[in-house]
């Protein structure tokens, strides 16, 4: 579908369904070319709505006919125009038979129904449901599903649907069928169909009330044994969502299903998860230690959608953040939470943030940016965002800081209490936290409206004789598209004090009682001070405590500071950002440096401090790896004005080989040690010291020294776990030993024939590839006509294209352009097939407008060249935004 004219949908335009459901009738006869739907539905007029029209939306389907109240409608009985279709005053209460046709293999979209491997799944949300039938498709519109699925008995085993299997049996000409019902209401957007030849591991689970419950994890026959790791998952999910906030299992049965071709990572269909399953399976042999993390977080969230999204949704699309914000907020506290201890939930912290700096921030600053709750979209599938997702999590996460666990708590349950079974918005969310916690929050509500990530700044004095420190806060929001002028934030900023000793001074605020050694700020005014009394000598400030707020802080703070506080800050995170705030400090300098052609140089104190860190056995290994991991390219293009991908890249580099030369002893030392003990355990003490010998070696190849080279081939060959072996061939493809030593070469082939039959892990093969410094447009191109490689697949585009177009700063963008042109071809062509990944990939040109300006007109050229071409509506809107 193209389009050249685009609507614009506004959050202000809402008004309520004329028609509501209650209940719905599927009925689905299964062909791959053809398949029948038959949609009856019971609809009552909405007393709430002056119309009484029925509007159903539509795409992609051959209409045969409508019956209303036993009377087929004739043409003239209804208009159809752009995907709706309406039907003028109806009485309040019709019985409507919709038949319709669809084609499942002609649908490369990957939304509605469609087909991957010969199976059927179907992708509803967001609007997915109207490629299935005509359907009042909307969140707010919720019903009760009874489903029946025909198909072929041999071709298609097994056929699932929401809820409740109520009956099965055979059917002439070897078809067979059966009928699930869904008793909980639900919005059309949650409704899934899975039809074809799959296998499942099952257990019978004990909820705490003492129900049994049947939970099930469905793949293709060769993958079951890669399902352990996600039904331990889901079991640690049901437990931590009874324990930490109360919420149970409403269904007899819980089934998970992945599927090799998806648009993202999973689905919260109620009752019946579909997941890529880059995000199911896992076994050492094929999965890393982030593949074992990834998979028990997105199980989580998915689940945890059971009660924030499925059980409470959201009203319209616009409060989108409603469920993911929250559910995002509650996958990072579970994921915490299992680690166990407070180094671990440190870990989980540093690496959430990590995320929200790097993809968050720059989107917020970029042609994209949108408040967390959006007020207009052309297509919503755009606003599937980090802003939604992370950031929305942030808000949440502020609820929690400003009222402790226990009053985020009370505001959850009351939350569940007003809502269930409900659609609403986000401000009845923040409602139920202030009600339940006494508290006016209105000025809270800016962090849904406004977009931008505010700046503070501190400032501080210490007065000797008086005792006394001043923190001066202030707040700024830069502005935004649509949005030139902000109002300040509430913003909850955790601070604590250092003495020299490094120890953790007491608080007290003037006026106030002790605030122990840690407390929250509010600061709500656009500069505000605060006075802490007693305090017996100038302390370095612990700013920002584990991240307390997702803003940008602009404090001055000195090496040495920073240095104490990398040594002796209590709070984890705030260490860590110590560490990485010197780093990037020197980042930008040396990037200078690379640009006007000066040589370039590394302080031995700083090199000291990373030697201190990566010899403190005191600290965990998963820490040390967080700490001496260097802030990306990206991270540094976010501190510079103008971007000149290059020389970011020399200068990184240049870091690396540096810290490699001054602490080549302590990195073999670290390599050495970090060793794992016993047969691999996906556990986080295993996979830090794993993360930290890997990032030792990859410190040790920067080298170019045989001696490593070798070392790092015979970890490959060792290797009885996916993580040791694929970092061993990364490093190598990522250093200079691939072009020195054939032994090297010959591991990238051994790892393709050996993994052949795994499309996960050749995703990986193409992608480490990808990502290399060393490949040049002409390595992709050869990727490209790989007979494993297609553009049909969102996992293996995703894994070369994205790879190189996002995840390879120096290659991408090559002074001649050919990164961009490279872009833009692809992208036209993936938008053919796959409008949603299409317009993924068309946000790798967000920052074009920051590029150094040699770089700046190829890409513009890219740009135009693509906006000239007839485009999906998903691309357009991305596209004219870039270029505005
Ligand atoms: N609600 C899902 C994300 C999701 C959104 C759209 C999709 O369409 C292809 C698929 C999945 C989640 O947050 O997990
Ligand atoms: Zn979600």
């Amino acid at each position: 579908m193209t389009s050249s004219s685009s609507i614009t949908i506004y959050r202000q335009d809402y008004t309520v369904p004329p028609f509501l459901v209650d209940h719905i009738d599927l009925t689905f006869d299964l062909g791959p070319s053809v398949t029948q739907v038959k949609a009856t539905t019971r609809l009552r007029h909405n007393p709430e709505s002056e119309s009484h029209d029925i509007v159903l939306y539509g795409e992609a389907l051959e209409l045969v006919k409508i019956v209303m109240n036993g009377k087929t409608l004739a043409k003239s009985d209804y208009a159809t125009d752009n995907g709706e279709l309406r039907i003028a005053n109806v009485p309040d209460d019709v019985t409507l038979v919709v038949d319709t046709l669809i084609h499942p293999d002609q649908n490369t979209s990957l939304m509605g129904l469609y087909l991957s491997n010969g199976n059927f799944f179907t992708q509803c949300e967001a609007e997915g449901f109207r490629k299935i039938t005509w359907y009042p498709d909307r969140p707010d519109v919720m019903a009760t599903y009874t489903v029946t699925i025909r198909a072929d008995k041999e071709k298609y085993p097994v056929l699932l649907s929401n809820g409740n299997l109520v009956e099965t049996g055979d059917l002439p000409n070897n078809r067979h069928y059966a009928v699930w019902d869904d008793p909980f209401r639900k919005p059309s957007y949650l409704f899934a169909l899975v039809a074809g030849n799959l296998v499942c591991r099952e257990e019978t689970f004990k909820l705490a009330d003492g129900r049994d419950v049947l939970l099930q994890v469905w793949v293709e026959k060769n993958n079951l044994d890669k399902t352990a790791h996600a039904m331990e998952s889901l079991k640690h999910s049901i437990r931590w969502d009874e324990s930490r906030f109360g919420l149970e299992l409403d269904l007899d049965r819980f089934m998970i299903v992945a599927v090799s071709d998806f648009n993202m990572g999973a689905m919260e269909n109620k009752g019946l998860n579909i997941f890529n399953t880059r995000y199911i399976l896992a076994n050492p042999r094929v999965a890393t230690d982030t593949d074992y993390a990834n998979i028990e977080s997105v199980v989580g969230h998915e689940y945890f959608h059971n009660w924030t999204g499925d059980r409470v949704t959201c009203r319209d699309w616009f409060q989108l953040s409603l469920k993911e914000g929250l559910t995002v907020f509650r996958d990072q506290e579970f994921s915490a939470d299992l680690t166990g201890s407070d180094s671990g939930r440190a870990v989980k912290r540093i690496e959430d943030v990590r995320t929200l700096r790097q993809l968050q921030f720059p989107e917020d600053a970029g042609p994209m940016a949108h408040p967390v709750r959006p007020d207009a979209y052309q297509e919503i599938n755009n606003f599937y965002t980090v802003t939604v997702y992370e950031k929305g999590a942030e808000v949440v996460r502020m609820y929690q800081t400003l009222f402790g666990r226990d009053g985020f708590r009370k505001g959850m349950d009351l939350y569940f209490s007003r809502h269930d079974g409900n659609a609403v918005t986000c401000n009845d969310f923040l409602a139920a936290m202030a009600d339940a916690n006494g508290r006016d929050l209105s000025q809270f509500e800016r962090w849904y409206s406004q977009a931008g990530t505010p700046r503070v700044r501190l400032e501080s004095h210490y007065d000797e004789k008086e005792r006394t420190l001043t923190v001066s806060l202030s707040q700024f929001c830069p502005p935004t598209p649509g949005q030139t002028e902000k109002q300040p934030f509430l913003i909850p900023f955790a601070i604590g004090l250092l003495d020299s000793k490094g120890n953790d001074m007491p608080l007290r605020l003037k006026g106030g009682k002790d605030s122990g050694t840690s407390c929250i700020l509010e600061l709500s005014d656009a500069s505000q001070t605060f006075t802490f009394v007693d305090v017996a000598e100038k302390p370095v400030i612990s700013a920002l405590r584990n991240f307390s707020a997702p803003v940008i802080l602009e404090y001055e703070q000195s090496d040495d500071e920073l240095l104490h506080l990398l040594s002796h800050d209590s709070d984890h995170f705030n260490r860590w950002e110590a560490g990485q705030r010197l780093a990037a400090r020197r980042l930008v300098s040396l990037t200078k440096a690379v640009q006007d052609g000066q040589p370039l140089t590394l302080d031995t104190a700083f090199a000291d401090a990373f030697r201190t860190v990566l010899s403190d056995t005191s600290l965990d290994a998963a820490l040390r790896e967080l700490a001496l991991t260097l802030p990306s390219e990206m991270m540094v293009a976010e501190r510079l004005d103008e971007i000149d991908p290059h020389a970011i890249h020399q200068a990184r580099q240049f870091m690396r080989r540096t810290l490699a030369e001054k602490l080549e002893k302590e990195w073999r030392d670290a390599w050495d040690r970090n060793r794992t003990e016993g047969t691999y355990r996906p556990v986080p003490s295993d996979a830090g010291k794993r993360a930290l010998k890997n990032l030792a070696l990859s410190y040790l190849l920067a080298l170019d020294n045989p001696v490593y080279c070798q070392m790092a081939i015979e970890q490959y060959n060792r290797a009885d776990n996916m993580t040791d072996r694929l970092a061993a061939l990364t490093s190598l493809v990522h250093s200079g030993c691939m072009n020195r030593h054939p032994e090297a070469k010959a591991l990238l082939d051994d790892f393709y024939r050996e993994f052949e039959n795994e499309a996960l892990v050749i995703d990986k093969w193409f992608s480490l590839q990808a990502t290399s410094p060393h490949a040049g447009i002409e390595t992709i191109t050869t990727l490209m006509e790989h007979p494993a490689f297609t553009l049909k697949n969102p996992n293996r585009a995703r894994s070369l294209i994205f790879g190189f177009c996002h995840n390879n700063m120096a290659q991408f963008h090559a002074a001649d352009g050919s990164g961009y042109e490279f872009w833009s071809k692809n992208l036209i062509e993936l938008d053919r097939i796959n409008p949603q990944v299409a317009a993924r990939l068309a946000r790798c040109m967000d920052q074009w407008k920051r590029y150094i300006p040699s770089l700046r007109k190829p890409a513009e050229q890219a740009l135009r060249h693509v906006s000239e071409q007839p485009l999906s509506r998903d691309t357009r809107e991305i596209i004219e935004k870039t270029l505005s």
